[in-house]
């Protein structure tokens, strides 16, 4: 009886051994399988300047490509843990509310003065009219309205402006150049460009009259799609003619608001203490819209150094532009002063890497769960042998007071 006993305590211990070790195993095996990032805590991240129109959206699982972010106010980044690697990461947006910053306006109302329309080539395009429009306005009073027919012996439409000789602007102080276009559905490439004489360089950028309705196109001054025999600075110190348009089809477009401006300088500062046990490496990242990845821009800076690390790289806007954006690391904090065109928005990730191995590697939850698997399995064995001679001292004192009886 006395050793049936035995057997039964026996096995019970067995099952419940197995039972915990089995269940343990398996969650440290689904882990990093299923499951290899895990939310670990939130990190303020406080905009210094400027603090009214500039909003961040905490993304953290950014699972396909995005166009757009959904801005809110957050001034949390929720981190992750990555069981496998052990890089703790964050990813926002951040995103420039205001429209425009510090414009000067080229052409709004009365463009019919401003523009007038060149066509070139040989076919049957031809001009209709063109005039000022109260009717389809995107901005103040009338938009300017350019009407091609197939009646003419041409093959190519373009809207032109000439500053004249000795009387070209210096635009070289502005980041972008912004227009309202109203889209002809036509599929061509429509081309905006900048001259500076007459037969000499010119610089291009290009977008696809793709839409119908009003469109707001963003050209980034510094990074024209194309230069032809010309550096982009000096065209920009002196543009003469600006020209719009190159399209090879029939149609009614609508030209609106044309403004220079400068991109807003925006101070972001992300509080990353308590994350690191000694040093690490910070890498940053810039979303890429027309690849759907996220490129790196910088990365191994040590941050346990008291001072600030500086450098510049590029971020990219997710309208497909691209500007500058200076990074900075100390100790504590992430420091990051980038621009901002208006309406502009940025998508930025970063990494931190833990450097110092020795004795931090218990801090990670993946090798936590084995030791704790461990741990247990030891202290079952124990537990299991004290009561196996527990039992076999109940058992033997039975047997004796038995034998008296
Ligand atoms: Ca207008």
């Amino acid at each position: 009886m006395c050793d049936d006993g035995i057997k039964i305590e026996l096995r019970g211990k067995h099952v419940v051994l197995f039972v915990v070790a089995f269940l343990i195993v398996a969650w440290v095996i689904y882990i990093p399988l299923v499951k290899p990032s895990l939310l670990i805590t939130q990190k303020p991240i406080r905009i210094l300047e400027p603090k009214p129109s500039v909003t961040l959206h905490d993304i953290h699982y950014l699972h396909s490509s995005i166009s757009s972010c959904n801005v809110k106010n957050s001034m949390d980044i929720k981190l992750a843990k990555d069981l496998t690697s052990n890089n703790i990461n964050g990813i926002f947006c951040i995103s420039n509310e205001i429209e425009e910053n510090e414009p000067m306006v080229v052409a709004d109302d009365n463009q019919a003065s401003f523009w007038s329309v060149d066509l070139l080539g040989t076919g049957v395009l031809g001009i209709g009219s063109a005039t000022d429009d109260n009717i389809f306005v995107n901005n103040g009073l009338n938009s300017y309205k350019v009407n091609i027919t197939t009646y003419g012996n041409h093959s190519l439409w373009r809207l032109i402006h000439d500053y004249g000789f000795l009387s070209e602007a210096d635009w070289s102080t502005y980041d972008i150049l912004v227009l309202y276009w109203y889209g002809g559905g036509s599929g061509s490439t429509v081309e905006l460009r900048l001259e500076s004489e007459p037969g000499g360089g010119f610089i291009s950028w290009y977008f696809v009259d793709d839409h119908q309705g009003w469109k707001r196109h963003v050209f980034y001054l510094d990074s024209p799609h194309y230069a032809f025999r010309a550096g982009s600075k000096d065209i920009l110190h002196k543009v003469r003619f600006l020209s719009l348009g190159y399209l090879p089809f029939a149609g009614v477009w609508y030209v609106d608001k044309v403004i220079l401006d400068r991109m807003l300088g925006v101070e972001v500062e992300i509080d990353i203490s308590g994350l690191l046990k000694t040093t690490g490496i910070v890498a940053l990242y810039s979303y890429n819209p027309s690849t759907g990845n996220f490129e790196g821009i910088a990365t191994n800076y040590v941050i346990n150094q008291k001072q600030y690390t500086s450098i510049s790289a590029p971020l990219h806007i997710l309208d497909g532009g691209r500007s500058t954006l200076h990074f900075g690391l100390s100790a504590d904090k992430i420091m990051l002063s980038l621009k901002l065109p208006g309406n502009g928005q940025a998508i930025i990730k970063f990494i931190i890497e833990e450097t110092a191995y020795s004795l931090d590697i218990i801090y990670r939850p993946y090798y936590f769960v084995v030791l704790l698997l461990f741990l247990l399995l030891i202290v079952n064995g124990v537990c299991f042998y004290n009561d196996l001679l527990q039992a076999k001292k109940r058992c033997s004192v039975r047997i004796k007071e038995a034998r008296k009886l």
